[in-house]
């Protein structure tokens, strides 16, 4: 059933991308078709239509790092929104695009299926170092396959490859263990995520006003930049288009 849901949609996107870009018909799936279509947008908070016309989203665009062309599908940075939640919240997103969020599951599901993606993360500590990973590849499963994650290969970036291990993964959270653990990783390591038994990275983790943390493991953490027993200041998903032109398939 939901699979015919997305077919529909994807044939309605097909004929609203068909419109001349000068249309008023223009519904960017993403930020690339954001630049694509004005590529002196700036960063910051854009709607997009992944799920069609009423469907609305609003997401922040990164125009700024490594060529822009970015779509933040995750991003913590002071922590004023809670993690901590169950299956239904990371399937549908929550927070704010101008600051903390989850873009949600089913989105970043309906991102995947309509263009093939790369992903950066960026990151910083307590002490103004920056770093990135990047990987070639980026897509998720649909729900009914627990949104399985196909993660490409560790293409550079300071913070070392952590995220590899996570791959092929399903989503755990606290009320639905998919992960490879006899316990519930997300239970136990504070977040949701595509949990192994259990994690080299947390980035949705516990959020600590500080680097410094007294319990190992359950705050935003990536493994070969910082070790287990530091919590990232800031850290943030973005997914890019590899393709050279603006179609969509
Ligand atoms: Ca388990």
């Amino acid at each position: 059933m939901m699979m015919m849901q997305v077919t529909l949609f994807l044939t309605l996107l097909g004929f609203v991308a068909s419109a001349p870009s000068e249309s008023h018909f223009y519904l960017p799936i993403d930020c690339d078709d954001i630049y694509r279509h004005d590529n002196t947008s700036s960063s910051g908070v854009y709607t997009i239509y992944p799920g069609g016309p009423a469907a609305p989203l609003r997401v922040h665009c990164d125009m700024d790092t490594d060529g822009g062309r970015w779509t933040v599908i995750q991003r913590r940075m002071d922590g004023t929104e809670n993690f901590y939640r169950p299956w239904k919240h990371y399937k549908a997103g929550f927070g704010n695009a101008v600051g903390e969020y989850w873009l949600g599951l089913d989105n970043i599901f309906l991102l995947s299926m309509r263009k093939k993606n790369e992903l950066r993360v960026d990151m910083e500590d307590w002490e103004g170092g920056q770093a990135s990973a990047q990987y070639s590849s980026f897509s998720i499963d649909s729900e009914i396959t627990g949104y399985q994650l196909h993660l490409g290969t560790f293409t550079g970036g300071a913070a070392g490859d952590s995220f590899t291990d996570h791959n092929s993964m399903k989503f755990t959270t606290y009320d639905k263990d998919q992960d490879q653990w006899a316990h519930n990783c997300a239970h136990h390591y504070l977040g949701g995520f595509w949990y192994n038994a259990c994690h080299n990275i947390n980035p949705n983790g516990m959020y600590a006003p500080h680097g410094a943390i007294a319990f190992e493991n359950v705050h935003v953490i990536w493994q070969a930049w910082k070790g287990w027993n530091y919590s990232l200041k800031t850290i943030a998903m973005k997914i890019r288009s590899v393709s050279k032109c603006s179609c969509t398939d």
